[in-house]
């Protein structure tokens, strides 16, 4: 049986500074430098596979939503140590609309320095939401946030 292989674009949204070039970065090139000065649409497949198929991942930072860009899903990007980011993510979903979206609340390296985790995000999220935490700086469970996005815009 031949592989199938499926491209999907996924648009990363979030906060400034809450680390999304860095996201992209430790996923494309596995490390994180220079990743701020990264702009643009990257690329990566072949990584993820799930049942019979590959994917080959679109990445686009986006610093402004509501969008009309294209996408068949989107990464949120959050930063724990900032109180002021779990203020924002209602304002984010709603921007959003009833698009499929994971969020990927990121620094855990960072943890001792937390204003708020993952339950008092679940608080304020539809609970079909998936919540994957991850560090950039790290790599922790960077894979997993793309698999587990692979698996949303899949269904
Ligand atoms: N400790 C730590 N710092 C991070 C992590 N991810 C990003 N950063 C830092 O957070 C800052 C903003 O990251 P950047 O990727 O430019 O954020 P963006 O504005 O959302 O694209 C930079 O100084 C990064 O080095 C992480 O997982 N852990
Ligand atoms: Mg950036």
């Amino acid at each position: 049986m031949p592989v199938q292989s499926k491209i999907i674009k996924v648009l990363v949204a979030g906060t400034r500074g809450s680390g999304k070039s860095s996201i992209i970065c430790r996923f494309i090139y596995d490390n994180m430098d220079g990743c701020s000065q990264n702009e643009g649409t990257f690329y990566r497949s072949g990584l993820i596979n799930i049942d019979d198929s590959k994917f080959t991942f679109i990445l686009k930072e986006i610093r402004n939503l509501p969008t009309s860009e294209n996408t068949a899903g989107f990464i949120v990007v959050i930063d724990p140590t900032r109180e002021t980011d779990l203020k924002e993510i209602p304002y984010i979903l709603e921007n959003i609309g009833n698009k499929k979206v994971i969020i990927a609340l990121n620094k855990i390296d960072m943890k001792y320095l937390a204003n708020f985790w993952i339950e008092d995000v679940k608080e304020l999220v539809n609970g079909n939401i998936k919540i994957i935490p991850v560090s950039a700086k790290t790599g922790e469970n960077i894979n997993e946030l793309f698999f587990e996005t692979a698996r949303m815009v899949s269904k």
